[in-house]
């Protein structure tokens, strides 16, 4: 059986420079070309010959904990890092379509104390993980932030939710750069978010959590 192609290493689908000067050329290089490939070869490598070949990612997430920790790790490696390259882009940052920016709002007051919470939960993760945006099952908003590689479609998360936007904390994201100031990049990722691909991930979790 081949399974090879089943997961994916995605091209960065932007050029290594196209986000300057918030995230630079060389750390674009590195986290995407070493780190992101690392962690897809290792989760290959972790599943490989066991049932987890055939399976989708999201239901291997959905049962983690049965899972060995390299599974855990490098799955959540690679499948965060696709999701992150994706919800970013050059000139981004142009706020939100209105049926999400009135979503926000109504969760969060208004977008600039979205934007507040967002980072202050990447600010406060203690050592590497990420910063998120999900839905809930009720069609709710939340921001969250996981350690490591966990996601909350993991069920070790603490609150799962529907994967909207995220955003990497861990130092090889920026320091580079930025070394160790973290709250410099992430006031800078706010400039190449692609909201019209946040949107579009919002429209397709809505319809999900109606279809309840
Ligand atoms: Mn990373």
């Amino acid at each position: 059986m081949s399974t090879a192609n089943k997961f994916e290493f995605k091209p960065l689908p932007f050029e290594y420079d196209a986000l300057e000067p918030f995230v630079d050329k060389q750390t674009l290089e590195i986290h995407y070309g070493k780190h992101h490939k690392a962690y897809y070869d290792n989760f290959l490598n972790a599943i490989k010959g066991t049932v987890m070949e055939t399976m989708e990612i999201t239901d291997i997430f959905k049962n983690i904990s049965k899972y060995p920790g390299a599974v855990r790790n490098n799955g959540g490696g690679y499948y965060n890092h696709t999701f992150y390259w994706e919800g970013m882009k050059a000139k981004g940052g142009v706020p939100p379509t209105r049926k999400l920016l009135e979503a926000i709002v109504q969760t969060f007051g208004s977008l600039d104390e979205f934007k507040k919470q967002f980072s202050e939960a990447g600010k406060t993760r203690f050592g590497s993980g990420w910063a998120w945006l999900c839905m809930d099952d009720k069609g709710k908003l939340f921001i969250c932030s996981t350690p490591n590689q966990d996601n909350p479609l993991m069920d070790i998360a603490e609150k799962k939710g529907i994967l909207l936007l995220t955003m990497d904390v861990w130092e090889h994201a920026y320091y580079l750069k930025y070394q160790n100031r973290r709250p410099d990049y992430i006031d800078a990722f706010f400039n190449v978010i692609n909201w019209d691909e946040v949107a579009a991930r919002f429209e397709c979790a809505l319809k999900t959590t109606e279809a309840k």
